[in-house]
Parts: C-alpha cells; sequence; structure tokens
C-alpha cells in the first residue's frame, strides 16, 4: 500500500512538473513541397535569431511572465524551407498558418502578415529563454513580438505550423 502510494505520488509530481505533453520536434505540414519535421538541433543549424527582454502580456495588461533573452528561428524561415505551394501569386491572400499546441491551443497568421509586414519579421520559434532549453512551456515556443497582447499568440508546446488555404 505504502509502494502504491509512492508511486501515485511520483506520476502526480511528474504530471504538475509537465502538464502538457512535450513535443521533441514541429511539424510543418499541408500546402508545402517538402513537409518537414524540425528538432532543435535543426533549428539549431538554421538562421539564429537572438533577442533580449520579451514580456508575455494577458489580455488584462499583467505581465504573465518575462524572459532576458531568446533564440529561435523566424516562422517565415521555416516556411520558406518547406517551400509554400502556390498555384499564383494571387493566392498568397488565401494562405493562412495554423500554429497548434499539444493541448490544441491555436494562432494563426495570414501570408501577407508574415512575408509581407515588418510584423512577420519578429514572429519566432524559440528553443532558448533565459540561456536554457525551454523545459516548463515544452520544448518550442512561438512569439509574435509585435503583438500588443503578446500573451495571445505566445504559443507553448508548440508542436505543428499547418499551411491552408481558403
Ligand atoms: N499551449 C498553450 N499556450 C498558451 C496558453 C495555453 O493555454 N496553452 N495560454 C495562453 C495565454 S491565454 C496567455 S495569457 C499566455 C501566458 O500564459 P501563462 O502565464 O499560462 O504562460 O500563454 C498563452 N499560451
Ligand atoms: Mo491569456
Amino acid at each position: 500500500m505504502k509502494n502504491l502510494l509512492f508511486i501515485c505520488y511520483f506520476f502526480f509530481s511528474i504530471h504538475s512538473l509537465y502538464p502538457q505533453s512535450r513535443s521533441e520536434s514541429i511539424a510543418i505540414t499541408g500546402n508545402v513541397e517538402i513537409p518537414l519535421n524540425l528538432t532543435i538541433k535543426d533549428l539549431q543549424q538554421m538562421n539564429v535569431v537572438s533577442g533580449t527582454d520579451f514580456k508575455v502580456v494577458n489580455t488584462s495588461g499583467e505581465i504573465r511572465k518575462e524572459f532576458k533573452t531568446y533564440k529561435g528561428v523566424l516562422l517565415n524561415e521555416l516556411l520558406d524551407k518547406a517551400k509554400i505551394v502556390l498555384q499564383s501569386p494571387k493566392e498568397k491572400g488565401k494562405i493562412y498558418f495554423v500554429a497548434t499546441a499539444t493541448d490544441g491551443y491555436t494562432a494563426i497568421f495570414s501570408y501577407h502578415e508574415i512575408f509581407n509586414n515588418p510584423a512577420g519579421d519578429k514572429v519566432l520559434v524559440l528553443f532558448e529563454e533565459n540561456g536554457k532549453t525551454i523545459d516548463k512551456d515544452g520544448v518550442f515556443v512561438l512569439i509574435a513580438g509585435t503583438d500588443k497582447i503578446t500573451g495571445a499568440r505566445h504559443v507553448k508546446w508548440l508542436k505543428s505550423i499547418e499551411v491552408k488555404k481558403l
């Protein structure tokens, strides 16, 4: 009985440390020529962008979290690597990207927001916060740096980016 209690306690503790399942890779899927499944190692070999002082702000304006430094790769670079399928340039207006986490949390970006607006140069898939791998919030976290309420499209436990067309 004691052993059973101990085992239950052990699994409960692990569960509260990692309430969501962690995805060790990000799948880039959908309307792409080359579907990808990228690990931290893959991202480290791409153009790594570093930044400082990111604040995760919620709808009430409260700072939920702050990281001093971060490292990641631009979403537009990941999408270029996967090569978005376009029959004609006019289709760009119909293309959008769905970032999904292991708990089902979702954020959406449009093609023009990412490739035709300064906002796109601040959308990153992070693999490092404060000089360390991410840990508590999963392996990858997506951020949208020019958002006002940065919490809304701060996607923890990121597992996939889907390229879709209306
Ligand atoms: N995967 C995932 N990411 C998420 C959420 C979530 O429930 N699941 N909550 C969001 C919300 S509502 C906010 S305000 C920010 C900061 O929330 P936190 O303090 O729980 O990290 O993360 C966002 N990212
Ligand atoms: Mo939030």
